[in-house]
């Protein structure tokens, strides 16, 4: 009932309307919208009363709700259904979940807070609450498990392209990181279940650094972390990025749906490559090498020349890239 209310006053966003024409147009009392109304503003929406005249909309608070990021949203897939949650340990883990119960491709899990976020490899990702877009997506791509990988590719150059379109820097750390100044502002995790060559769904989890304060990030992530606020010294509209962000994945994931390609994330990808023409030091399952980074294949894969001439394609893996305290 609270969401319709919200749909009513923004529908007449700058006008007021009527107790009496909400309680008819929702066949609920008008002692029942007042307290949906007190509600609404305990929350953070700016509502106007007057009498004889009604409420009126002034401000909506930025929260990652259905409500609020709806109107920005132009999708047919991606967030046709939004599980907006107030704290949770992982929405990876929540998604999980709800797709191993037949949730449908495009349901997009967001918390304001997550208690125990998770990185790659069992690792911590720090989420506080209301400072960050802490989110992830189901899909049931009809591909092979091997072009699994491609999907982390689409999300970074999802969030490069939103962050771009705001007059954000942003740079792509292959496979999975978004670099601001040289540190980490957003990472990606994604996960998979699937047989040997069926995929049964996909987990896109993605964490942004939006309004983060320095001194909030615990001491062994300080050097490596930053957040859209300390780069761009003012707070960031969280709700605007993350519509953004949504409708930026669902155009560039239908290339896969039609074409089974990521041509077009692979060309965003390289165009913000913070890699690519740098030494880097690859580190996967425990064995260090030092290559040149020399570009992305089709497919997403990190191709890198060694001293000897040799040259790979990497699929996954830890990269640092040289600077002047060695490798950062
Ligand atoms: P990663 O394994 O590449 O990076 C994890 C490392 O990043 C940690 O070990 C720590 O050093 C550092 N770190 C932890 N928290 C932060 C932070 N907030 N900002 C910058 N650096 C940090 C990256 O894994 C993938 C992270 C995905 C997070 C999303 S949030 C929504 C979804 N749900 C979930 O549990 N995980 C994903």
């Amino acid at each position: 009932m609270k969401e319709r209310i919200i749909s009513l006053l923004k529908e007449n966003e700058n006008n007021f309307i009527s107790g009496e024409k909400i309680s008819e147009s929702l066949g609920v009392t008008r002692a029942a919208v007042w307290k949906y109304i007190k509600t609404l503003k305990e929350e953070g929406y700016e509502i106007e009363s007057v009498s004889r005249k009604g409420y009126r909309l002034i401000s909506s608070p930025d929260l990652l709700t259905y409500e609020e990021l709806s109107s920005i949203l132009n999708n047919k897939i991606i967030g046709k259904s939004i599980i907006y949650l107030d704290s949770v340990d992982s929405t990876n883990t929540y998604a999980k979940e709800l797709a191993t119960k037949g949730a449908e491709e495009g349901t997009v899990v967001i918390s304001e807070e997550q208690t125990s976020g998770r990185g790659r490899l069992g690792r911590e990702w720090m989420s506080p609450k209301y400072k960050g877009i802490w989110m992830s997506i189901i899909l049931r791509p009809d591909i092979e498990p091997m072009s699994v990988p491609g999907i982390t590719q689409v999300a970074a150059a999802a969030v490069s392209k939103a962050l771009r379109s705001l007059g954000i820097k942003a740079y792509i750390k292959w496979p999975n990181d978004i670099i601001l100044n040289y540190k980490k502002v957003c990472g990606i995790l994604t996960e998979m279940s699937g047989e040997i060559n069926k995929v049964n769904y996909v987990i896109v989890g993605i964490g942004i650094n939006v309004n983060i304060e320095e001194e909030e990030f615990p001491e062994e992530v300080k050097n490596i972390a930053t957040s859209l606020k300390i780069e761009q010294g003012v707070s960031i509209e969280r709700k605007k990025l993350a519509a953004r962000i949504l409708n930026n994945f669902e155009e560039l994931y239908k290339e896969i749906i039609m074409e089974n390609s990521i041509k077009n994330s692979i060309e965003i990808c390289r165009k913000y490559s913070i890699l690519i023409d740098k030494e880097v030091k690859i580190i996967n399952r425990g064995n260090e090498a030092i290559a040149k980074a020399i570009g992305l294949s089709e497919d997403g894969k990190l191709i890198v020349k060694y001293k000897d001439g040799k040259i790979d394609e990497i699929i996954s893996g830890e990269v640092s890239i040289r600077g002047i305290n060695g490798y950062v």
